[in-house]
């Protein structure tokens, strides 16, 4: 890993980055996981335009998680992201491949496609928290 001088001014930045990256992802998520669980009306073109952006920001919050931030500003990582690199970014590669899944399904516009894949992709969220994040 780089130093987190190296791309972010300060330590601070690189975690307001990454948990910039995940609430931009949570927000849209959300907003697809809610039409998938019958929550909100289903609408098409509001479900593939958000599971696309939540797309995207998967793959953004991997560079936050620079050396030197591991306890930086508010963040509520654990040591095993650092400390268990290899099993953070299987982690990581698998919430990605799941909301690549996602961002397909809600392009065939049907929300029985949505519902199969938002599950799968809810539990690489979850799993994520359980085992990286603090409560
Ligand atoms: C969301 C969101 C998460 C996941 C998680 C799934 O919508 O913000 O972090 O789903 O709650 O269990």
């Amino acid at each position: 890993a780089t130093s987190a001088m190296a791309q972010f001014a300060k330590p601070e930045d690189a975690v307001k980055y990454r948990q910039s990256a995940f609430f931009i992802m949570a927000q849209n998520f959300g907003r697809v996981g809610a039409m998938a669980q019958g929550k909100a009306p289903f609408d098409a073109k509001v479900a593939a335009d958000s599971a696309a952006v939540a797309e995207y920001m998967s793959k953004l919050p991997w560079a936050g998680f620079v050396a030197g931030s591991e306890t930086a500003g508010s963040t509520k990582a654990k040591a095993e992201i650092w400390t268990d690199g290899g099993k953070f970014k299987d982690a990581a590669d698998k919430m990605q491949a799941e909301m690549t899944k996602l961002a397909a399904a809600a392009k065939v516009g049907n929300v029985e496609a949505l519902k199969t894949a938002f599950g799968p992709a809810a539990s690489t969220c979850k799993g994520c928290h359980d085992n990286f994040r603090k409560d």
